[in-house]
């Protein structure tokens, strides 16, 4: 297996105006932002060949053959929760059977597990338990950094933050610092959900709503943190709200600069309270990467995340506008709770083969995109 060629615009011109995508594909080749009406419009054409291909030129405008990955490990601290949200199949009540929460030496210990493993990342997340404290956040951090000190903690996302805040009696900018201190380096994308009000009301009424997640983004980007951004769909939510959700982010990234990457969430609705909800399908989530990429033009990666959509969906999505496959990952929860099919890892070298096996050239990444190593790319086929 070779590189594949790298897609030429005036073949991509030609099959976009023959879709009738002439005006967006003008937009794209001059670096014009989309409208809302041209997201929605992108979301809604029927050709999703000429929509992909379109994304797939962006794509390969920014980063080339390269297909980024990295060598993580997930901790889902806890997974007690008091928000309730419908999509959840991870959350537990406390004192419910399943419940648990990790003490901040359990994690280090699951961090020293794996010193043999050239890991880079701990990927941190978890449900809002009101009993934690302060200084449990703080130790937690401190405790998986003590035990791998050149590990990266990418931790909590923005509702875990208002959480945080909230217990802590201090400024925004004094959490962000104390947990700097601490040893955290980014934050991940998720609580996202979709910035619809309506459909907060009617599936996370109890989480922070689009402002505030926009918001606390803002002032962790502002105190030196990068963030990810993310969106849940393929549940209830209308393709112009999903337009409306990611012109949101652009905005913000046009202010701060602070997205490193956008990573489209697709529902998985097994043994969640909107479980009668059919699962998304490989269309549906291969036109959401090409979307994202080509209306996300400032935020320089789009994820398809091989854990949410199964490693077949997400290799062919690195030729829909995707360049980065996330990681090794290792015990992930939230999507396997969810009725996830797909392993809970992968190693080094099947992530390797399944980018080469795309005809893009593996490169590892540490979690602020810095190249760790540059794979070759002509290796010969898995199959
Ligand atoms: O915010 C919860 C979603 C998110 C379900 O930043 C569900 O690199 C589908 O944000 N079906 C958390 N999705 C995960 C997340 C993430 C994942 C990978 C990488 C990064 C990153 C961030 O998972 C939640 C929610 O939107 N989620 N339940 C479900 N049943």
């Amino acid at each position: 297996m070779t590189l594949r060629p790298l897609s030429s615009q005036s073949r991509v011109a030609a099959v976009v105006r023959a879709a009738g995508l002439g005006a967006v594909g003008e937009k794209i080749f001059n670096n014009i932002p989309l409208t809302l009406d041209d997201a929605v419009l992108i979301y809604q054409h029927p050709d999703l060949n000429a929509v992909g291909a379109l994304a797939n030129w962006k794509r390969e405008q920014i980063h080339g053959d390269r297909a980024y990955f990295n060598v993580n490990q997930h901790i889902n601290y806890t997974n007690i929760c008091n928000k309730l949200c419908r999509f959840c199949a991870f959350q537990r009540l406390p004192g419910q059977s399943g419940a648990y929460v990790f003490t901040p030496e359990e994690a280090a210990a699951k961090i020293r597990a794996t010193l043999d493993q050239p890991v880079t990342e701990v990927h941190m997340v978890a449900g809002i338990d009101p009993k934690l404290t302060y200084d449990y956040y703080l130790n937690l951090v401190r405790a998986v950094k003590a035990a791998r000190p050149d590990i990266h903690v990418k931790a909590f996302t923005m509702v875990e933050i208002e959480q945080i805040h909230k217990i802590s009696k201090k400024s925004l900018e004094e959490v962000f610092a104390d947990l700097k201190q601490a040893g955290l380096g980014s934050l991940p994308g998720g609580g996202a959900e979709i910035f619809s009000e309506r459909v907060r009301k009617l599936l996370f009424p109890l989480k922070i709503g689009a402002d505030r997640w926009l918001e606390i983004a803002r002032t962790a980007h502002r105190c030196g943190l990068k963030s990810n951004c993310t969106m849940l769909y393929g549940h209830i939510e209308t393709k112009l709200e999903k337009a409306e959700h990611l012109l949101r982010l652009r905005e913000l990234q046009t202010e701060t600069g602070g997205f490193q990457t956008f990573i489209p969430l697709t529902f998985h609705p097994e043994n969640t309270d909107i479980d009668e909800l059919p699962a998304s399908t490989a269309v549906n989530d291969l036109r959401e990467i090409a979307v994202a990429r080509l209306v996300l033009d400032n935020i320089p990666h789009i994820k398809s995340y091989w854990i949410q959509l199964g490693v077949s969906i997400a290799q062919t999505a690195l030729c829909f506008g995707a360049d980065d496959l996330d990681g090794t990952v290792k015990e992930e929860r939230i999507y396997h709770d969810a009725g996830a099919d797909t392993p809970q890892e992968l190693d080094r070298d099947e992530l390797i083969q399944i980018i080469r096996a795309a005809g893009r050239r593996p490169v590892e990444r540490d979690t602020l995109y810095r190249v760790v190593r540059v794979e070759s790319a002509g290796a010969e086929s898995v199959h």
